[in-house]
């Protein structure tokens, strides 16, 4: 068989990384596994597939503004990530640049020519260009959506690392998914962010907000959006909203580098520590996930198989072999 190298997708993408992830039939994002190819010469011969995966937001026409059919297929990606036993690691990133303009963007939130007055409204299908969608094409018998909300949610709540890749401009309801990935980095020359929420009356009151405060801190929190002024990727970086900001072509590079790092790490660790960390914030929402990974480690011992065993042997449980641990 001949292995082939995908096609680019982005400026900064590196095809001899990936592999198109197949079963998907993406239009506004692009799904990519990672993978560790040998070749003869000039012919790739094998590929091996690596616990990583790159999501990105292909709408760079808008800013990678996200319609409800952009969410949802992201929702799709992310899920098949968090079933996909052997990945650990995802990262999540807007492709460039605008053919247009040549502008990149992380993702600049929710496109607002698709806003309806109940939430952002699916396409009506009347053209099959698929970035030109407007208000002339909505669906008026599909109600409005706002289930970004439910990407935040998998986003914090599936037990594997999310890194951002800003590699432009993070606005409106793209700050707020950097804000509740779990590691960031941006870049120098095109990391841009503004909280543009207030300027077209949304506002993120969940996560966006509480944890962009648990972040920067509250009065800086307050400054990002009551003022929504553009700020760069060293101020980011030094206000705690990224991780690191590195120079453009080394975004993905820096990306990846930290997936690597993440997964030569215990999966239970960072799991059990990736929902220890949310779980002050999150409450008993947060406690529950928490509590079901909790669930799943005493589930491995014998304790708890002695339990199940007895049940089923229709006899009493015998826990004498187990200790009341000090
Ligand atoms: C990103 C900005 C700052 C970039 O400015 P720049 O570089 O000058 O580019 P532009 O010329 O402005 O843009 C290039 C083309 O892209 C289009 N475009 C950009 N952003 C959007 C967008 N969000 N929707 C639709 N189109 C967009 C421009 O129109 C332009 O197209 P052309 O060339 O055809 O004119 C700047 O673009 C900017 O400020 N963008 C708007 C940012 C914004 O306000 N986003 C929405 C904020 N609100 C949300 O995201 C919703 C929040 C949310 O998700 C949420 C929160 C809580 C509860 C529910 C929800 C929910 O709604 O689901």
């Amino acid at each position: 068989m001949t292995l082939s190298l995908p096609v680019s997708v982005s400026e900064t993408f590196d095809p001899t990384k990936w592999r198109l992830v197949e079963g998907f039939e993406f239009t506004d994002i692009t799904y990519h596994r990672g993978v560790e190819r040998s070749s003869d010469g000039n012919t790739i011969t094998s590929e091996r597939d690596l616990p990583i995966v790159r999501i990105a937001f292909d709408r760079p026409e808008v800013r990678n503004a996200f319609r409800p059919e952009t969410v949802d297929e992201l929702y799709r990606a992310l899920d098949h990530a968090r079933l996909t036993p052997d990945v650990g690691a995802i990262i999540l990133t807007g492709n460039g640049p605008s053919a247009k303009d040549g502008g990149w963007a992380f993702c600049s939130g929710g496109d607002q020519r698709i806003r309806g007055n109940d939430g952002y409204r699916y396409d009506g299908g009347e053209t099959s260009d698929e970035h030109a969608k407007t208000r002339d094409t909505i669906n008026p018998e599909r109600a409005g959506r706002l289930h970004i909300l439910e990407v935040q949610r998998l986003i914090r709540t599936m037990p594997k690392v999310v890194i951002a890749a800003v590699s432009g401009w993070a606005a409106g309801g793209g700050h707020s998914l950097n804000v509740v990935c779990d590691l960031s980095i941006a870049s120098i020359e095109h990391g841009k962010f503004k909280q543009t929420d207030a300027n077209v009356g949304s506002f993120d009151a969940g996560y966006g907000s509480a944890l962009l405060a648990r972040q920067t801190g509250d009065k800086r929190a307050r400054e990002i959006f009551f003022l929504a002024r553009e700020y760069s990727a060293e101020d980011a970086a030094a206000w705690g909203v990224v991780n690191e900001a590195v120079p453009h072509s080394e975004l993905e590079e820096k990306a990846w580098e930290y997936a690597q790092i993440v997964l030569t790490k215990s999966p239970q660790a960072i799991r059990m520590l990736k929902f220890a960390f949310n779980l002050p914030d999150d409450g008993i929402a947060g406690q529950q996930v928490f509590a079901g990974e909790a669930t799943r480690l005493a589930y491995m011992t014998t304790e708890a198989a002695e339990g199940r065993d007895a049940f089923l042997e229709k006899r009493e449980p015998n826990w004498s072999d187990f200790p009341y641990y000090a």
